[in-house]
């Protein structure tokens, strides 16, 4: 696993330019509850700090998917069947994907992905190992709709979506996206997407308070990002990072807490924080296979099959075109 399996979690949704960062950045800071986009938390000392994440004893997701997809490899195949076009949200450079190219040997093969060198990195290798299929990168921004390459007639479209990205939305916000992708597949098409599981609070708690604090160095580089891409003045020091799970909400979320009463400026804004207040980075929503199955529905998916890992932390649904 390890780097093998790392998957860049926000690679469509993913920016932009600095300018776009520094206007979400003000926007954010400027809200009665203190909010920045987890999508800026991956630069490059972000993607790292993700990786090792997934290699935490604590942080089971990475390994339950893993284990769900082997185990369940065949039946996933035959759902998504053979001949067709695979989309990928997000640049295909996990294992996970590899496995599932293997065993479903689609027609063709499309990476969607925001950034160009991604895609032409997981392009190069993915050509290397399939040397007959066919793979089509869309540099492109998957939470729009996607102008995508003419299939062959036969093709059926399916997207596949894991890693439990789509926890950080909004319920709203995921049923709007699943929405989109529904028209993105069309009318006999079909989404396999990985979802984390509603379990044990203290379990998930773990998962997000790692004991080595590689969840919060991940938080708090967020912060330093801001530093060094925008000069803005955070001390590190004086923010620490804070996980729990609000159960009636069904999310883990994140938040940067102020450890004193203090001002940071970013450019020429200059931000108060009182002693206590919080920055609201990130939320994991967290979906029983019932409450799944009831958003797909509302996005006109029907939710045809769903595999979960021996431990039942984890879900990869089939969804088909209601
Ligand atoms: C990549 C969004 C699935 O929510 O578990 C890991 C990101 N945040 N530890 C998640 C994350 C803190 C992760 N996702």
């Amino acid at each position: 696993m390890g780097r093998d399996d790392r998957s860049r979690p926000h690679p469509g949704i993913d920016p932009d330019g600095l300018a776009s960062f520094r206007r979400d950045v003000v926007a954010g800071l400027s809200l009665p509850q203190k909010a920045l986009p987890p999508k800026h938390f991956y630069d490059a000392a972000g993607s790292r700090l993700f990786e090792r994440i997934c290699r935490l004893p604590e942080y089971y997701l990475t390994r339950a998917e893993l284990a769900l997809t082997r185990a369940n490899l065949r039946a996933i195949a035959r759902f998504a069947g053979a001949g067709g076009a695979l989309l990928e949200y997000g640049s295909g450079e996990s294992l996970k994907t590899r496995l599932l190219l293997r065993a479903m040997r689609p027609a063709v093969y499309m990476p969607v992905d925001i950034s160009a060198s991604a895609l032409r990195a997981a392009v190069t290798r993915l050509a290397r190992e399939f040397p007959g299929l066919r793979i089509a990168p869309v540099a492109g921004d998957f939470s729009r709709p996607l102008e995508l390459p003419r299939l062959p007639a036969r093709g059926r479209r399916v997207v596949y979506f894991p890693g439990s990205t789509i926890g950080n939305l909004t319920p709203d916000e995921a049923q709007a996206f699943l929405k989109m992708t529904r028209g993105q597949v069309g009318p006999r098409g079909a989404m396999l997407v990985g979802v984390d599981l509603k379990k044990d609070a203290n379990l998930l708690h773990a998962a997000y308070n790692d004991r080595r604090g590689v969840t919060a160095a991940f938080n708090l580089n967020l912060l330093g990002r801001i530093n060094r891409e925008l000069g803005a003045g955070f001390d590190l020091r004086h923010f620490a990072h804070y996980a729990f799970y609000n159960a009636p909400l069904g999310r883990i979320e994140m938040h940067l807490v102020s450890l004193r009463e203090q001002t940071v400026d970013v450019g020429e804004h200059r931000f108060g924080f009182a002693r206590g207040e919080s920055i609201h980075t990130e939320n994991s929503y967290k979906y029983s296979i019932a409450e799944f199955r009831a958003l797909a529905a509302q996005a006109g998916f029907r939710g045809e099959k769903v595999w979960t890992d021996r431990k039942g932390l984890f879900a990869l649904h089939g969804l088909i075109a209601a």
